[in-house]
């Protein structure tokens, strides 16, 4: 759920090309006709401005018609991997538009070069936008001024309609229709600043047309009390708090170990791209590993491309809910503006992420990508007790990571990249619990109940990853590893034995499938016209984490707009217009991450911090030396103490990294590097 949150500034004119109405191309960009930058760069404020203003200019676009997106068309996957030997590529931008004058939507695809053309316009039946920020707002302003909504609030006592927060939820469409439709649920703060989803006004749902901002519907199934007691998480409402926790540092004092050129990264034997896109978030292209003299692809494209949330609670404000967080909400567009020594802690490099508003003006959300690398315990270690010889080696990992706040929920993406050739990824799941109310000594088989009259519906969350692997090359298949006991007899009189059976996955309709820890099955992408010095096929095993089943029913309302939580993976042919699991056409492998996280009391209203993952490992891909390639004692001394005399300052988050002199035994540490390198 959702609610306009991320503080991106629209650009003024320092920062971007004014629009101009005659859709002048910008100067200065160096982008469109020479493609002197990537093709994969994301548009530059220039660029955003100039496509927003040629389809002004082009297609005489009403007052009425909001831009839902203007980001990056990405050129054909060929082109780019020929780059820059390909003929030149012309930059273009991908449009969505909203015309609310009659909920249409439209898709759009402008040419940036020469005097800027549009290449491609069409209207999209029956398909609604993602939810705007300005709606959230519109939406909850509207209903404050509803003499029917009002009256149905007095009725459970609430009289000052400030205190009171209005989440439209997305609704669907069901008949086709081009109606942008919204559930909007309510929460009362008992004063200014309090956490209101500690009191939700239970029973009261309001269907609201999002494009006419009129409520069709008002739904009253009658009136719960309040929750008595207030939820209130800020460190002021928390009293004492602990005072035996020293600070942590992270310092590098010669600086990180990558390096960074416009979107593109290198890190170690890596070397990858980002983009950032309002839907998505952070996007990863053409991730490579430096294998001697060879840069070895690994995986084209890859996103978190869609997740939605069920609820399974049958209560008339709940049994509806499901959020599809990312395609109807955006999650690159409610980016967090990330705070050093908060959500990010070391040497920090962050990267802005460039959206754009609904009028088509670029919108930067600041510090929107952390990257660092941080130290990951043991990387391997290995102590030959004969001659009392040790060999270990500590593991540090690259991290991408992006935090989003949907309404309630903040969802924290990590990617790491380790120094053995493994990727992993992960969604840290905190913020707040959509709640219900119920009567104080009630409980309920469908949600927890959280304190006094306040409870937490069930409801399952499901990531959906969408890779475009290339393991050494574009032509990849995928393969179904099985473990099997072997049946007691002549070839197994112990019993113990077992093997492993493969099968690949062929035709896309057997590629919808399921884990089986029974079997313990992994899979693998694999290059069959690349062997290893073993004569094996290249591969990158898919090593699935915690997971879980969708508990709604084939046939439900959640089934039927998200098909894809009832399977793990789906392997299916690549289609570059296949960017969502959700869309029409079948798309390249997608792996889906699903779990049901705990509720308690203990943490009302927040939730705990839950997280869920996936790993990709090298498993015939690389040498064996790779790991074993990493020096001894990469890592500073960490006996360096830096002691607050502040007590405000040890419990505030420090928005600068603190600057302090380098103490003796860190420069000896660096001065002994130093020495060992010359
Ligand atoms: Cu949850």
């Amino acid at each position: 759920m959702t609610e306009p949150v991320n503080t991106g500034d629209t650009l003024t004119a320092d920062a971007a090309t004014p629009l101009t109405a005659d859709a002048t191309p910008p100067v200065s960009t160096g982008a469109p006709g020479g493609m002197k930058v990537h093709p994969l760069e994301p548009l530059s404020a220039e660029e955003i401005t100039w496509a927003a203003s040629v389809l002004r200019r082009d297609k005489g676009l009403a007052e009425s018609v909001r831009f839902s997106t203007v980001e990056l068309h990405e050129p054909p996957k060929a082109a780019v991997l020929d780059w820059p030997l390909s003929a030149p590529l012309a930059r273009e931008a991908f449009v969505i538009l909203l015309d609310r004058a009659d909920g249409a939507c439209y898709e759009a695809v402008v040419v940036l070069d020469g005097e800027g053309s549009v290449g491609s316009y069409r209207h999209l039946p029956g398909v609604q936008p993602r939810i705007m920020a300005e709606e959230f707002v519109e939406c909850e302003q509207m209903l404050k001024g509803d003499p029917d909504y009002l009256a149905a609030l007095a009725k459970r006592g609430i009289t000052d309609p400030d205190l009171v927060m209005v989440d439209p939820w997305s609704a669907g469409s069901f008949d086709g229709s081009d109606v942008r439709l919204a559930r909007a649920l309510s929460w009362v703060r008992s004063r200014p600043g309090d956490n209101g989803y500690a009191r939700p006004v239970e029973g009261l749902v309001a269907l609201v047309d999002l494009n006419t901002m009129e409520v069709i519907r008002l739904e009253d199934h009658g009136v719960t009390p309040l929750p008595p007691e207030d939820g209130n998480y800020r460190q002021a409402d928390m009293g004492d708090l602990r005072e035996d926790v020293k600070p942590i540092e992270i310092t590098q004092p010669e600086g990180v170990s990558f390096t960074v050129e416009g979107h593109e990264i290198r890190w170690q034997k890596w070397r990858m791209r980002i983009g950032f896109t309002a839907r998505e978030g952070l996007v990863l292209h053409t991730v490579a590993y430096q294998d001697g003299e060879e840069l070895r692809p690994l995986i084209y494209r890859a996103s978190f491309s869609e997740m939605v949330v069920p609820y399974g609670d049958v209560s008339p404000t709940h049994a509806w809910k499901n959020a599809f967080d990312i395609g109807e909400y955006g999650l690159g567009a409610l980016a967090n503006s990330l705070e050093l020594g908060c959500d990010c802690l070391g040497e920090i490099t962050y990267f802005d992420a460039l959206l754009c508003d609904a009028a088509g003006n670029p919108q930067a959300i600041k510090n929107a990508i952390c990257l660092h690398e941080e130290d990951a315990s043991l990387l391997w270690k290995h102590v030959d007790w004969r001659t009392n010889e040790t060999e270990v080696r500590r593991s540090r990992r690259l991290v991408l990571s992006f935090v989003a706040t949907v309404g309630n929920y903040e969802y924290g993406y990590y990617w790491y990249f380790q120094q053995d050739g493994a990727i992993e990824v992960e969604v840290k799941l905190t913020g707040i619990l959509s709640t219900g109310a119920l009567a104080v000594g009630e409980s309920s088989p469908h949600a927890t109940v959280i304190a006094p009259g306040l409870s937490a519906p069930y409801h399952q969350h499901f990531f959906n990853v969408r890779m475009d692997m290339m393991v050494d090359g574009p032509r990849n298949s995928v393969v179904e590893v099985d473990s099997e006991p072997v049946p007691v007899g002549s070839e197994n009189p112990l019993g113990n034995a077992f093997i492993t059976r493969e099968t690949l996955l062929g035709s896309e309709a057997g590629n919808a499938r399921l884990l089986d820890q029974s079997r313990a099955r992994y899979w693998k992408i694999v290059n069959p016209g690349v062997t290893n010095r073993l004569g094996q096929p290249v591969a990158y095993k898919l090593e699935p984490g915690n997971n879980s089943m969708a508990m709604a029913q084939p046939g439900s309302s959640v089934v039927a707009r998200s098909g894809f939580i009832t399977r793990h993976l789906w392997v299916t042919k690549y289609d570059p217009r296949s960017v969502s699991p959700r869309a029409s056409t079948p798309t390249s492998t997608q792996a889906g991450m699903g779990c049901r996280h705990g509720s308690s009391p203990t943490g009302r209203p927040r939730t705990p911090m839950w997280s869920s993952g996936t790993r990709w490992a090298t498993i015939t891909f690389l040498a064996p030396r790779t790991g074993r390639s990493c020096p001894w004692g990469a890592s500073a001394s960490c006996s360096s103490r830096w002691v607050s005399s502040s007590a405000t300052r040890r419990w505030t988050c420090l928005r600068r990294r603190a600057t302090r002199p380098a103490t003796a035994a860190r420069r000896r540490a660096t001065a002994g590097r130093a020495a060992a390198r010359r």
